[in-house]
């Protein structure tokens, strides 16, 4: 059988201007399907090589795949519902799958706008690919697919969404397969290496209400620290990485853990620099062995420092300080990391007095880098159920963190866009000067990178998407480009409540049937497969269990 797997060709200037960046989920659901015997896979990077749609027609309808692949995060689900409906065109008998964050959560509404994409795969992908690959090789697919969990997909018009399929209990048994990446194009700007994404852990054990993550992983897992670094040495030894950000939300939480995973690290002496994201709270928890992070090669921590005032902070439900946030800042520094935080911008209660203070929270914090997110309201976060009746605009390619989707209550949407980049102008003006007397020598050499990357994607425009904004002389015009047939009046947001309430995120992975196709309000279903969710605890002893 071939397998064609495709990362849509989307953009939009944030995170991605740091490089190219390999797409994990690609490793990892093909070593999936490699191991269980599915070896003619081919993988098409259209985002990394800007592929435009014509020519993926070509590639696709030059490989003739039986069966192709393709990811969504919620900006980028256009582009992959176009993808997947070229497949059709080109390759009719070809099976469409899709998965990733947005179809797991907003299957319906997906199925409904792209009825020509065959399968959904909902949450993690290893094992259900695999169970749904075997039966379209068997050619029972169709007559099985409501015992596969985990997938949705249409049946004469309807949605049918089988229920959740058991969170990957042990992490060491992934096989990820680093042969499908094309290395030579992933480079690192900032070091001018090659970059991995690699996954160490799973999930989270907080609940912030902006963030949908938590929920998409559903339990809190990590690997074991010895099997984690044999992957860091296949990718440094045959894959020459330099560089590798883990792609965890919470990789620190269990610190013993990650203690064990550096120590492996600096064992192995692997030469390989890394970056993290993580909670403050850890930074600061961790303080004393934050030079043995270093040590292991720890360069760069990106903190959720999200939002600049307190009041943000208990909206987001957090639990840290604006004290807190500067104090882990510190530390990081002190140890020889590069220290980045963030902000979110653009809440119903933005003004231009709010954008101002976070430069100046981040003058005086002392960050080597910040950015300055929009406000984005996944329409399956928590935050989403208070805030939807107020979210005109539901165009979701513009979903990106560099797009203020949300108006505040006092100022335009082009105000606020208008007032972070003067923020992020006004702090890298001074942070160019700053870079060249940073002393020591590697961390400097890095931030200088990070500078070009700056400097790169201004010129060419690609950072935050500034080809959105035009100076005319001492005046600047803003032209957002919402798709207008997506912005909803307030009554068409009404409506659509009322006449479509399943259009609305399935969070809770129940899915609409049952494993057998029993009804799903018996609690059992008549296969012994169960209906509700597995418990949301975390699965490591000290890691606290979910607040919900
Ligand atoms: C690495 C990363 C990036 C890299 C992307 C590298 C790449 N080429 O894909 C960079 C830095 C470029 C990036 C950029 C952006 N990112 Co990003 N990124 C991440 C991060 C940190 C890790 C993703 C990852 O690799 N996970 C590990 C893999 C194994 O998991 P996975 O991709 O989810 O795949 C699993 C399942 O989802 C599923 N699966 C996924 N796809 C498919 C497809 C099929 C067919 C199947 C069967 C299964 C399947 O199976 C996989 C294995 O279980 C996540 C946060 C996080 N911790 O997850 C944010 C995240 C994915 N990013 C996000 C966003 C918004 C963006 C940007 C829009 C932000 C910006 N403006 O910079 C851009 C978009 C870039 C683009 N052009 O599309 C959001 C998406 C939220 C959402 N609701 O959609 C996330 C979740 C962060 C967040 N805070 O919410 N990002
Ligand atoms: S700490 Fe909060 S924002 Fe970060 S992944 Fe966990 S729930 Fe999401």
């Amino acid at each position: 059988m071939r397998i064609m797997m495709i990362q849509p060709n989307y953009h939009s200037g944030g995170a991605e201007i740091a490089g190219n960046w390999p797409p994990s989920w690609v490793p990892y659901v093909g070593g999936a399907l490699k191991q269980a015997g599915f070896t003619d896979i081919r993988f098409v990077d259209a985002m990394t090589d800007y592929i435009p749609d014509d020519v993926l027609a070509e590639i696709i309808a030059k490989y003739q795949p039986d069966v192709v692949l393709a990811t969504a995060i919620t900006p980028m689900i256009y582009q992959s519902q176009i993808t997947l409906k070229i497949v059709k065109e080109v390759c009719p008998n070809a099976k469409t799958i899709m998965g990733g964050v947005h179809p797991t959560y907003m299957y319906t509404e997906v199925l409904g706008e792209a009825p020509w994409v065959d399968y959904i795969i909902r949450g993690e992908g290893e094992e259900i690919t695999v169970n749904l690959l075997r039966a379209i090789a068997n050619g029972t697919d169709v007559s099985d697919r409501r015992n596969i969990l985990g997938i949705a997909f249409l049946e004469d018009g309807q949605v049918v969404a089988t229920p959740a399929h058991p969170p990957i209990a042990d992490l060491d048994t992934l096989t990820p397969d680093w042969d499908l990446l094309d290395w030579e194009k992933y480079i690192y700007t900032p070091l001018n290496v090659r970059v991995a994404v690699p996954n160490y852990a799973r999930g989270c054990p907080f609940t912030c209400r902006f963030c949908s993550q938590w929920k998409f992983w559903r339990k809190y897992r990590s690997g074991s620290p010895k099997r984690f670094v044999d992957e860091i040495e296949i990718l440094v030894k045959k894959h020459k990485v330099g560089f590798f950000i883990l792609a965890d939300e919470e990789p620190t939480i269990n610190k013993p853990k990650f203690i064990a995973l550096c120590n492996e690290l600096i064992e192995r002496n692997l030469g390989v620099y890394w970056g993290i994201n993580t909670r403050v709270t850890d930074i600061l928890r961790d303080e004393n062995e934050l030079p043995l992070y270093r040590k292991a090669g720890l360069v760069h921590v990106s903190l959720g420092t999200e939002a600049a005032a307190q009041l943000k902070l208990n909206l987001f439900r957090k639990e840290t300080t604006i004290e807190q946030n500067k104090r882990a800042i510190q530390l990081l520094k002190q140890n020889g990391m590069v220290a980045e935080a963030q902000f979110i911008m653009g809440l119903e209660n933005e003004t231009p007095d709010t954008i101002e203070q976070t430069y100046h929270m981040a003058l005086d914090w002392k960050p080597d880098m910040v950015n300055w997110n929009m406000f984005t309201p996944w329409p399956f976060s928590e935050l989403f159920q208070e805030l939807g009746d107020r979210v005109e605009v539901r165009d979701y390619s513009q979903y990106n963190f560099v797009t203020p989707i949300m108006k505040p209550n006092a100022m335009e949407r082009e105000e606020v866009l208008k007032g972070v980049l003067r923020n992020y102008a006004r702090f890298y003006m001074r942070k160019t000067l700053e870079y060249w007397f940073v002393k020591d020598p590697f961390k400097r050499k890095y931030l200088l990178g990070c500078l070009k990357a700056f400097a790169q994607t201004t010129l060419n425009k690609r950072f935050y998407n500034l080809k959105r904004v035009k100076y005319k002389g001492l005046h600047t015009e803003i032209e957002l480009g919402f798709d207008e047939s997506k912005i909803l009046t307030p009554e068409q947001i009404a409506e659509r409540k009322q006449q479509h309430p399943e259009l609305k995120a399935d969070v809770d992975f129940t899915g609409n049937i049952s494993a057998c196709g029993a009804p799903n309000d018996i609690e059992v279903s008549a296969c012994g497969a169960p209906n509700d969710l597995p418990e949301y605890q975390g699965e490591e002893q000290d890691v606290p269990s979910m607040k919900i």
